[in-house]
């Protein structure tokens, strides 16, 4: 496979790059983070999607590389934000089922920290439900570990997996994130406004905060924020942006 081979070499050819893509936090008014989502600009093939090389690399053994590559530059993106003058913004990073895999994720992300002097609560971790199915001791174990630094912690793609809601039992998120698939068209689709309000609800009840991904119209926006969710991210606010698009954008933004 030739992806596999120029994908061993992206990283030394900087050819991967991170695009910010702004969280907004409706009552106050204003982007409260980025989620940091990888990019890969291939000399020939051009922009290469996540969702098509992240399984690659994860199937040769690059997973723990390239993920480490994308905490610390989005942990140094998110120092350059309190250099800014930026407060109370917080870095939300991607990390597949396989970096949890072995003991050193903590450790690492507390070196990563400390190398560009961020607070731990200023970075959220984003995993999916399913990512507790393979060993669950384990991952509670490196849980407890992330949220004693301080380390946020927030489910992605909710209701798409398989675990249900034994993992926000166990392994305590901080956040849940709505799927697209549920927030497209909630406006009007009775089945998706049944999910989202039991999601709501749900997150509600938790006590911990609510964010829909992929909102793209005003109409799903209005219906989500009457329902009670907290936090948006979606096209209908910002595209996925590069580091300077997205500190305009957080500056003029409010
Ligand atoms: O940004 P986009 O919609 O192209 O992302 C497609 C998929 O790639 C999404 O599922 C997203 O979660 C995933 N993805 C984006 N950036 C990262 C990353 O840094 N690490 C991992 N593991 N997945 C990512
Ligand atoms: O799996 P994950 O939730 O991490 O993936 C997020 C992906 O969704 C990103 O790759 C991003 O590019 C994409 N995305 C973000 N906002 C929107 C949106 O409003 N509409 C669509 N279609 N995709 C979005
Ligand atoms: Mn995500
Ligand atoms: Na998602």
């Amino acid at each position: 496979y030739d992806l596999e081979q120029d994908l061993r070499q992206a990283i030394a050819r900087r050819e991967l790059l991170l695009e910010f893509q702004p969280l907004i936090d409706a009552q106050a008014r204003r982007v409260c983070g980025a989620e940091a989502l990888l990019r890969w600009h291939h000399p020939t093939r051009g922009a290469v999607s996540p969702a098509r090389f992240v399984p690659v690399l994860e199937a040769i053994g690059l997973a723990g590389e390239i993920g480490m590559w994308v905490l610390n530059a989005a942990v140094r993106e998110a120092g350059e934000w309190q250099d800014r003058g930026f407060v109370d913004m917080r870095m939300a990073v991607n990390v597949s089922g396989l970096q949890l895999d072995g003991d050193d994720l903590p450790i690492l992300i507390e070196r990563t920290l400390e190398r560009h002097e961020l607070g731990a609560n200023c970075l959220e971790i984003e995993l999916t439900e399913s990512v507790a199915t393979s060993d669950a001791a384990h991952c509670r174990r490196i849980f407890e570990q992330l949220r004693a630094m301080g380390v946020k912690l927030a489910v992605d793609d909710f209701g798409t997996g398989y675990s249900g809601f034994s993992s926000l039992r166990t392994l305590r998120f901080d956040k849940i994130k709505i799927d697209r698939e549920f927030v497209t068209a909630v406006d009007t689709r009775v089945d998706s406004q049944a999910i989202c309000q039991s999601i709501i609800a749900l997150a509600h009840g938790l006590g911990i905060r609510v964010l829909a991904e992929g909102v793209e119209r005003h109409a799903e926006y209005a219906w989500l924020r009457a329902h009670g969710c907290h936090h948006f991210q979606g096209y209908y606010f910002s595209r996925p942006l590069d580091a300077d698009r997205f500190a305009a954008f957080a500056r003029d933004a409010p």
